[in-house]
């Protein structure tokens, strides 16, 4: 009786462990890739992303349609993407910068720098 529950106990605590350890891992993966936007489905994914002052966002672009990135008050554009193909661009300063596609502008985002 004392034994089973003893058993018991191990068990679950065995399976608590390895919860930590996939969740660690999981979080771990995701610090590998930040400030990351991807294009997909024609949209900027996620639409809004907030960063610190001398962050690089990087952008890729998961469609088969090419699209671009550029900031409506010109600071930059980039060149056609196709697919997988990314671009970079790091904000030296705060603000707000809005961001859409020169071949689609109904696609928006916005990059808020802090
Ligand atoms: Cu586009």
């Amino acid at each position: 009786m004392l034994r089973n529950t003893i058993q018991s106990l191990w068990r679950v605590s065995m399976q608590a462990l390895l919860l930590m350890v996939v969740m660690g891992t999981c979080s771990l993966a995701e610090a590998e890739a930040p400030n990351t936007v991807v294009i997909k489905n024609f949209m900027f994914s996620p639409m809004d992303v907030t960063v610190k002052a001398g962050s690089t966002v990087t952008w890729k672009n998961l469609d088969g349609e090419p699209h671009t990135v550029v900031n409506d008050a010109g600071l930059f554009r980039s060149s056609a993407l196709d697919e997988n193909d990314s671009f970079q661009y790091t904000f030296d300063k705060p603000g707000v910068y809005k961001i859409f596609c020169g071949i689609h502008p109904n696609m928006k985002a916005t990059i808020t720098v802090q």
